[in-house]
C-alpha cells in the first residue's frame, strides 16, 4: 500500500480516541493513564504505546483489525504513520533484525488472562507473514506456527481466572537467514505445573488433553459397544487437530499413538486406589491396574509392586543389599502421583524437543511467553514460583529499560534530571538471595535437607524459621497458615502447607531449572535487543466492553507505566553509536558521502548541523548520538529515502541512455 492509500485508509479507520502514545498526555498521573487506556479500550482501541512500549489490553472479543489487510499496512510503515498496533511492534523487530543485523526478543508480561499467549501468536503468526518463501521455509512456518495448538493442548490447563491458562514458560525462538527466511527454530520450556496432573484447586481443571482423550476414550467405548468397528484413539484427536499438528511438528503416526497412550496410561493411573492391610498398602481393586499396566507397557505385578514398595540398600554384615520395604497407604498415593507426575513432565520434554534448530545461528527473533502473576484464594508452592519468575521477568524490565536508560545517559555524559521508581530487586533478593541475610528459597532447602520433608510439622519448622531468619525484612510478613509476601504486584498469602514437600519435589529438577532459567532469561535476553509488551486485564468476568478501574489502576500502578512514561518523555526516543549513525545517513551530505574522513563524532555533528536539526533535540554523548523526539529522526529518514530515490533515477536514466 502507497502511502497515499495509507492516508485514505487512516482518514475513513481511524477515530481519535485518547493519545496513541501516552508520552503525549498532558498529565501523568496513575488515573490520567488509566482515563486514557479505558477511553481507547471502549472504542475497541487495544493497543496504545509508550515510545515503543506496546500496551495491549485484553477485549475478551475478537477485533476486526488483524486481518491482511492490515499486514499489509503495517509492513515497512513507520510507527508513527499507522495506530499502535501489535504488528508494528513485530514488523519493527523483523525489520530491525534486517538492517542492524540484531537479534530480537519481546518480553510478554501481564497478569494472568492479560492475553500474553494471544500477543505471543500474533507475533509469530505476523512474522511468519511478511518473511519469505520457499518449500523449507514453508515447513519451519508450519512448524513454528503448528507447534502452539500441540504444547496448549499438553501445557494450557483452565483455572479460576483463565481458561486457557499456559502453565509452563516458553521461550520461543525463530531462527532466519540472512535474507531473512525462517529456516529454523527452537523453544525452551521452563517449570510446568506438574502438580496439576495429579490434583486441582476448585474449580480448576487438568491439562486439556485429559478431557480430550477421556472424550475420545467415551466415544470408542460407545462404537466398541455397539460393535461397529475397533477405532483407535487418535482418530478423534485428528478430529480436533492435533494429529495433524503432531505430524507437523515431525512426529510419525506410531509416536502419536505411544503419545497418547502414555496419556491415557496417566489417567488412568489416577484410578488406582489402596487400603490398608496389617498397616500397608494394597491395591484396592486389580481391575484398576490391569488398564494402565498395559496402557503403559509394563507388567501389571511390576506396577504393582513399584507402587507399594520402595527398594531400600540395607548393611548386613560388611555388604550392602537392597530390600523391598513395603509402603502405607499414604506413601503408596504419594508414589503413584509422583509416577504420573514425572510420566508427564518427560512426555512434555518430548514434546516441546521440536527441533529444527541450524547448526549455525544467524539471526533469531525471541517470543518469551510465560504464565502471569496470579492470586488466588490458596497460594501454595506452585504459586510461589510462578510469582517468582514474574518478579524477576519485572526486575528485567527494570533493569532493560528504567535503570539501563538513566546509566547510560550517565555514562555517555549526557544532561539529565534522574526520575525516581520502585526497584524490585529488593523483593528477589528476599526470595533467592543465597548470602547473608539468606533468602526464602536457601532457607527452604535448607529445612528440606535437615527434616523428612512430609515429617509432621516440617512447614511449621519452615515457617518458625523463616520469621526467625527474614521476619524483619519490609517486604515479608508471616499469618496463621503461613507468610505474605510484598510483591511488586501486590501482597500475596501464601499456606506453608506442603511447601517443604512439594520443593523436595521438584528440588533437584525444577528449581535448578528455575535458577538457570532465570540466568538463561537474563542472559539470552541481554545479549538481543528487548521489547516489551505489557498486557492489562481489565476485568475478572472475563467479558466484553468491561472495564473496572480499579483492577486496571492497580496494573497501571505495579507496571510502573507512569514512571516508563517520565523516563521516556524526559529522554531520547533514539540514540546510535556515531559509526552506525553515519553509515545510516552519509548520504546525506556530501561531505560524508561515500565516507567521512574525520572523526566520527565531528561527522555526526556536521551532518546535524547540515540537515538543521534544532539544537534542543539531540546530544552528542561519548559513543552515540542521542535524539529526543521520534518526529525528528523521521524526518532523516525521509530525506535518506529521498535521496535514494533520486540516485535510483540518475542511475536509471544514465542507463537508458547507454543502451
Ligand atoms: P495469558 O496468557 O496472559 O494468561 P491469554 O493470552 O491466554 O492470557 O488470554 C486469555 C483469553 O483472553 C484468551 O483465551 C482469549 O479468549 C482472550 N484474549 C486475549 N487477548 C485477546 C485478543 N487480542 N483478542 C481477543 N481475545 C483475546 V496465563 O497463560 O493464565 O498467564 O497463565
Ligand atoms: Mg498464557
Amino acid at each position: 500500500m502507497g502511502s497515499k492509500e495509507r492516508y485514505h485508509w487512516l482518514a475513513q479507520n481511524v477515530k481519535v480516541s485518547g493519545v496513541d502514545d501516552m508520552v503525549l498526555l498532558s498529565k501523568i498521573n496513575e488515573d490520567a493513564i488509566t482515563e486514557n487506556l479505558k477511553k481507547r479500550y471502549m472504542d475497541d482501541y487495544i493497543f496504545t504505546y509508550i515510545g515503543p512500549v506496546l500496551i495491549s489490553v485484553n477485549p475478551f472479543k475478537q477485533l476486526p483489525y488483524f486481518t491482511d489487510r492490515e499486514v499489509e499496512l503495517y509492513q515497512g510503515a513507520a510507527q508513527y504513520e499507522n495506530p499502535p498496533h501489535i504488528y508494528a511492534l513485530a514488523d519493527n523487530m523483523y525489520r530491525n533484525m534486517m538492517i542492524d543485523n540484531e537479534n530480537q526478543c519481546v518480553i510478554i508480561s501481564g497478569e494472568s488472562g492479560a492475553g500474553k499467549t494471544v500477543a505471543a501468536k500474533f507475533i509469530m503468526s505476523y512474522v511468519s507473514k511478511v518473511s519469505g518463501g520457499g518449500d523449507k521455509v514453508q515447513h519451519v512456518k508450519d512448524i513454528i506456527l503448528q507447534s502452539n495448538p500441540l504444547l496448549e493442548a499438553f501445557g494450557n490447563a483452565k483455572t479460576v481466572r483463565n481458561n486457557n491458562s499456559s502453565r509452563f514458560g516458553k521461550y520461543f525462538e525463530i531462527q532466519f537467514s540472512r535474507g531473512g527466511a525462517p529456516d529454523g527454530g527452537k523453544i525452551s520450556n521452563f517449570l510446568l505445573e506438574k502438580t496439576r496432573v495429579v490434583s486441582q484447586n476448585p474449580g480448576e481443571r487438568s491439562f486439556h488433553i485429559y478431557y480430550q482423550v477421556l472424550v475420545c476414550v467415551c466415544v470408542c467405548i460407545y462404537i466398541y459397544m455397539y460393535m461397529y468397528i475397533y477405532i483407535y484413539i487418535y482418530i478423534y484427536i485428528y478430529m480436533l487437530g492435533l494429529s495433524e499438528a503432531m505430524s507437523v511438528v515431525g512426529l510419525s503416526v506410531e509416536e502419536q499413538d505411544s503419545v497418547l497412550q502414555l496419556v491415557a496410561g496417566i489417567l488412568h493411573l489416577g484410578n488406582i486406589s489402596f487400603r490398608e492391610e496389617n498397616n500397608y498398602a494394597v491395591v484396592e481393586s486389580q481391575d484398576f491396574l490391569a488398564f494402565p499396566a498395559f496402557l503403559l507397557g509394563v507388567p501389571q505385578d511390576g506396577l504393582c509392586s513399584k507402587l507399594t514398595s520402595r527398594m531400600m540398600d540395607s548393611k548386613w554384615g560388611g555388604t550392602t543389599e537392597s530390600i523391598a520395604v513395603t509402603l502405607s497407604t499414604e506413601q503408596a498415593c504419594f508414589s503413584r502421583d509422583a509416577l504420573s507426575k514425572a510420566l508427564y513432565t518427560r512426555l512434555f520434554d518430548f514434546l516441546v524437543d521440536v527441533t529444527i534448530q541450524k547448526d549455525q545461528e544467524e539471526f533469531n527473533i525471541g517470543v518469551l511467553d510465560i504464565y502471569g502473576f496470579e492470586i488466588f484464594q490458596r497460594n501454595g508452592f506452585e504459586q510461589f514460583c510462578i510469582n517468582f519468575v514474574n518478579e524477576k521477568l519485572q526486575q528485567i524490565f527494570i533493569e532493560l529499560t528504567l535503570k539501563a536508560e538513566q546509566d547510560e545517559y550517565v555514562q555517555e555524559g549526557i544532561q539529565w534530571t534522574p526520575i525516581e521508581y520502585f526497584n524490585n530487586k529488593v523483593v528477589c533478593d528476599l526470595i533467592e538471595s543465597k548470602l547473608n541475610p539468606l533468602g526464602l528459597m536457601s532457607v527452604l532447602d535448607d529445612v528440606c535437607a535437615t527434616m523428612h520433608a512430609k515429617g509432621e510439622g516440617a512447614d511449621q519448622t519452615l515457617l518458625q524459621k523463616l520469621q526467625g531468619q527474614i521476619g524483619s525484612h519490609e517486604h515479608f510478613s508471616s499469618w496463621n497458615k503461613g507468610f505474605i509476601i510484598h510483591h511488586y504486584a501486590g501482597k500475596v498469602s501464601y499456606d506453608v502447607s506442603g511447601f517443604c514437600e512439594r520443593n523436595r519435589d521438584v528440588l533437584f529438577n525444577d528449581i535448578i531449572e528455575l535458577m538457570q532459567s532465570s540466568e538463561f532469561l537474563v542472559q539470552t535476553l541481554m545479549k538481543c535487543t528487548p521489547h516489551y509488551i505489557r498486557c492489562i486485564k481489565p476485568n475478572e468476568t472475563k467479558r466484553p466492553r468491561d472495564w473496572e478501574d480499579n483492577r486496571a489502576r492497580h496494573q497501571v500502578e505495579y507496571l510502573g507505566l507512569r514512571e516508563n512514561i517520565r523516563v521516556r518523555r524526559a529522554g531520547y526516543a533514539y540514540r546510535r553509536a556515531f559509526n552506525k549513525f553515519l553509515q545510516r545517513y552519509a548520504i546525506l551530505t556530501k561531505e560524508t558521502w561515500p565516507r567521512w574522513k574525520g572523526k566520527e563524532r565531528q561527522g555526526v555533528l556536521h551532518l546535524l548541523n547540515s540537515v538543521h536539526m534544532d539544537q534542543d533535540q539531540f546530544q552528542l554523548g561519548k559513543t552515540k548520538v542521542f535524539i529526543k523526539a521520534p518526529e525528528s529522526l523521521f524526518l532523516l529518514e525521509e530525506m535518506r529515502e529521498r535521496k535514494y530515490n533520486g540516485y535510483a533515477r540518475v542511475i536509471q536514466k544514465a542507463w537508458r541512455k547507454h543502451i
